[in-house]
């Protein structure tokens, strides 16, 4: 598959970004409305967190109808208006494809339970289970009804893991991803599609919670190919991406090469595991620049050198802020956004947007526990206290690590709820929505910088197509890598931390011009001096 490298990809979390029926519940005609929005910002596709029915135990990964719309959203009707209105205006969409698990409340779950063979072999049973832990705490198996059995769930007891092994879960799996494709959808992400490939004897494996014993196994990437065959694989316009859990280059490599006929391109997560205490998600530490400036790097590199193609992003559905999390936002919020935008869109990849960076939205800065709802969250705070922390530790590390920090409504204005909704929102709104929001956004530095960036990728060839080359590679808080392209050469330097930092600038490039930077008087000279966030790009030609 080869992918368009100018595109650029925005992510809406459907549930948060408008609701028009004032349910509390964002919608598909909030979608419609807020594409003139999406235009103005130049972004290519946008990339829509599952909207089917789903009992919602983990906000919509838990599907029990396929080919259907849950009508908290809308109905099919609105759903084909959007993707008509997106054409209308250069926008497509991609549809976010859970194909590793399903609901317990799907029908195919359910005839199994009632003891019909042909469904029994859909999901992964077993007499003795393994060790493995889920993803969401305690065991991944699960009684399977009163049989004596257990049945295999990575994620929450409500997701039960599909049997890839069995033909028939393929064919239909592959024809749910040829409904959507024949509703004129353009793209595809595959939610945790690294997992698919189990193996037929499932082995205890007491290393890093079983994970490498289910993780990038070599039959996921035929599966990969039998799916790409019977599904995308002939439309060249279409882009697809697997969100890849604990990956390495070398699989993502297979997975995104063009002669490999998988994906276009990975998702993979080890720049955001850099402020996780030796590797445990639910602790608290500040980043370590060096760990992040490494993986970039080699990520970087060994994906260019390979042929491999990258999914760049700061923020999704799952993490909090990267705001939060790499910026001192009470001091340096916009200069902050604009270096890690910079960052990820000046590099090799494609790059995509959740909801709301683009105008600096922070976490909701919550006081209680009460106002969390992930089931991840929900079940961590639990452990953390049977672990023996106290209240006041464990809320400090759900507020800092929780998946609803981005889940909250988007701020499209500083009247009620945001301007989300004019009903009671699903998920409370954050606390700087008076100032931090779309309208005062859209004339400030953030959203302008943001725009700048997506236009530049069309423009300048050498930001799509040009390799990746690590540059200051033993500077403490300067992240910089080089692009080259047909002899055209682009420098670019992020500062991390607020603390000034000079740099010599190599000979060559004291010709060069500055392409974009997100302080206004930024000059080219032997030494530059890099200033709080700063970001500086210069060319070349
Ligand atoms: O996430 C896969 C995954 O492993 C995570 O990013 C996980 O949510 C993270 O480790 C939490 O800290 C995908 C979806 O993006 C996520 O929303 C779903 O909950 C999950 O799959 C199950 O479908």
């Amino acid at each position: 598959m080869v992918v368009d490298k100018s595109k650029v990809v925005y992510q809406i979390y459907p549930k948060s970004f408008k609701d028009t029926t004032g349910n509390g519940i964002g919608d598909f005609r909030g979608i419609i409305e807020k594409i003139p929005y999406l235009k103005e910002l130049g972004v290519d596709m946008v990339w829509l967190n599952p909207f089917y029915p789903s009992p919602q135990r983990d906000n919509g990964y838990d599907i029990s109808d396929y080919k259907a719309i849950n009508p908290l959203f809308g109905d099919m009707a609105d759903f084909e208006e959007m993707i008509e209105a997106g054409k209308e205006q250069g926008i497509e969409f991609m549809l976010d494809m859970v194909l590793n698990h399903c609901s317990i409340e799907h029908e195919w779950f359910q005839k199994a339970l009632a003891g019909d063979e042909y469904y029994q072999d859909f999901f992964i049973l077993r007499e003795e289970p393994t060790d493995w832990v889920s993803k969401f705490g305690g065991s991944a198996w699960a009684p399977f009804g009163d049989t004596g059995k257990y049945y295999l769930h990575l994620f929450d007891e409500s997701q039960a893991d599909l049997n890839w092994r069995n033909p028939q879960v393929r064919k239909e799996l592959f024809q749910v991803v040829n409904f959507w494709k024949d509703k004129g959808v353009k793209g595809f992400r595959f939610d945790v599609i690294n997992l698919i490939g189990k193996d037929e004897v499932l082995e205890n494996c007491p290393i890093n919670d079983g994970k490498p014993a289910y993780t990038d196994r070599p039959i996921t990437h035929d599966y990969l190919q039998m799916m790409n065959k019977a599904t995308f694989g002939a439309d060249e316009s279409f882009m697809t991406v697997g969100e890849m859990s604990s990956t390495t280059i070398e699989n993502c490599v297979l997975y995104s090469a063009p002669d490999r006929n998988e994906l276009s391109m990975a998702f993979n997560f080890h720049h955001l595991k850099v402020d996780y205490e030796e590797g445990q998600k639910w602790t608290l530490k500040a980043f370590d620049f060096e760990e992040l400036k490494t993986l970039f790097h080699t990520w970087g590199q060994e994906m260019s050198e390979q042929n491999g193609w990258s999914a760049l992003f700061w923020n999704n559905h799952d993490q909090p802020r990267a705001l939060n999390r790499f910026v001192d936002v009470k001091q340096f919020r916009s200069e902050g956004a604009t270096m890690l935008a910079a960052s990820i869109h000046l590099s090799r990849g494609t790059p995509y947007i959740y909801m709301g960076e683009e105008i600096g939205m922070l976490d909701p800065d919550y006081d209680s526990m009460a106002d969390y709802v992930d089931v991840e969250s929900l079940n961590a705070y639990r452990i953390l206290l049977a672990e023996g922390k106290s209240e006041e530790e464990a809320l400090a590390i759900i507020k800092a690590k929780s998946r609803d920090n981005t889940r909250i409504p988007m701020q499209w204005d500083a009247s009620l709820n945001a301007g989300f909704s004019t009903g009671t929102p699903w998920l409370k709104v954050g606390k700087s929505y008076q100032t931090i929001n779309v309208e005062a956004e859209q004339k400030g530095l953030i959203f302008n910088f943001y725009k700048e960036l997506i236009a530049l990728r069309k423009k300048e060839k050498i930001i799509a197509e040009g390799n990746y080359v690590p540059a200051f590679v033993d500077s403490q808080q300067i992240y910089a890598f080089e692009r080259q392209y047909q002899g055209q050469k682009l420098l670019v330097l992020n500062n991390f931390y607020a603390d000034a930092v000079s740099l010599t600038l190599p000979e060559e490039y004291r010709e060069a011009q500055v392409l974009i930077g997100n302080y206004a008087d930024s000059k080219i000279d032997e030494s530059i001096c890099l200033r709080a966030y700063e970001t500086l790009a210069i060319i070349l030609r």
